[in-house]
């Protein structure tokens, strides 16, 4: 009896081998068919960054048919450069770039087209002396941005003939802050009593935010508007405003203009402590994937696509609003 038991059991624990390395086998070769893309990504020194990164991996899953290969390169472009590199070394399908300043990119991009790997560039762009250096690029457009902040100042404070600026940046040569800056700068030129009392960057991070602000609060006394080219660096200058015994936003001493329009950006936007922010959509997964189905279908992408925008004033904004927020 015993004999016979153990013959049965012998021939489950065969069957149940066979199946899972069947099922095993079965991975393997659907596994062979993933399309297998490198993502270069600046870093994570923003909520927008957070965001962004959620986008590219919610996208790009393997029950999608994707191998994602993720890159942070801690907002150093030699990072991006050798993450680039292997890349090329592991021969992956497509490389998506998320460039951290514009220029740099020439050499390594021409080792990437010698490779025969089409390359996506997502949010800022690259300046490169030759454009085929890399397929197509999807992402927003920063100077309209700065345009369109620049409009709701002159808007809003018309007539004032003095207006102290304090502008803080973002990581100086990226599109974001290179087209933000550029929209203040003019609006600068165009209005004579418009005056830019500080200017300098918090490299789109919190805590550099606050701490270039607070030294501008110790210097400036008459400040009237704070031009931050992200909600991150908001947030920084907003808790030294309120440390330094001023009040920020709607009513307050400090007037405040914020770029991206995340989620806390404008929980801050409702609580009017933000008084005008510019949307700067990071949700670019399903965009790239867009891309890289026309690519796999062997038709030609628009070489630069952009994405459509908003704007919110703190003076109608609405809890609906930003639930119906998706990022
Ligand atoms: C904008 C993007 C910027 C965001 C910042 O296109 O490059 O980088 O505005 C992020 O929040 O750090
Ligand atoms: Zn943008």
């Amino acid at each position: 009896m015993f004999k016979k038991v153990s013959k049965v059991w012998f021939t489950l624990a065969m069957l149940t081998c066979m199946v899972l390395m069947g099922a095993a086998t079965l991975s393997a070769a659907a596994k062979s068919k993933l399309i297998t893309i490198g993502f270069s990504q600046v870093g994570a020194e923003s909520d927008w960054r957070t965001a962004n990164t959620k986008s590219m991996r919610d996208t790009f899953t393997e029950a999608n048919g994707y191998k994602l290969i993720f890159d942070d390169a801690q907002q150093k472009q030699d990072n991006q450069i050798t993450a680039l590199r292997n890349f090329i070394q592991q021969e992956v399908d497509y490389i998506v770039l998320a460039p951290i300043g514009e220029t740099g990119w020439d050499t390594v991009l021409q080792e990437a087209k010698d490779a025969g790997i089409p390359v996506i560039i997502m949010d800022r762009m690259v300046n490169v002396a030759d454009e085929s250096l890399y397929t197509c690029w999807v992402g927003t457009n920063s100077r309209g941005e700065g345009d369109t902040a620049a409009a709701w100042m002159e808007k809003t404070f018309a007539g004032k003939d003095k207006l102290n600026i304090v502008h803080l940046q973002g990581t100086i040569g990226s599109t974001a802050q290179i087209g933000r800056t550029a929209g203040l700068e003019d609006g600068v030129k165009r209005n004579k009593g418009w005056k830019i009392v500080a200017q300098q960057t918090g490299e789109f991070t919190q805590a550099k935010g606050q701490e270039v602000m607070e030294s501008i609060l110790k210097q400036q006394s008459d400040i009237d508007v704070v031009y931050a080219e992200n909600d991150n660096m908001a947030f920084g200058a907003i808790d030294a405003i309120e440390a330094a015994g001023k009040k920020a936003g709607v009513g307050g001493d400090i007037t405040v203009i914020s770029f991206d329009a995340t989620h806390a950006g404008l929980q801050m936007t409702l609580d009017k402590k933000i008084n005008y922010n510019v949307e700067c959509n990071p949700l670019h997964g399903p965009r790239v994937e867009v891309l890289i189905k026309q690519l796999e279908a062997g038709q030609t992408p628009e070489k630069k696509a952009y994405v459509e925008e908003g704007a919110f004033d703190a003076t109608t904004m609405t809890q609906a609003i930003l639930d119906a927020r998706a990022y």
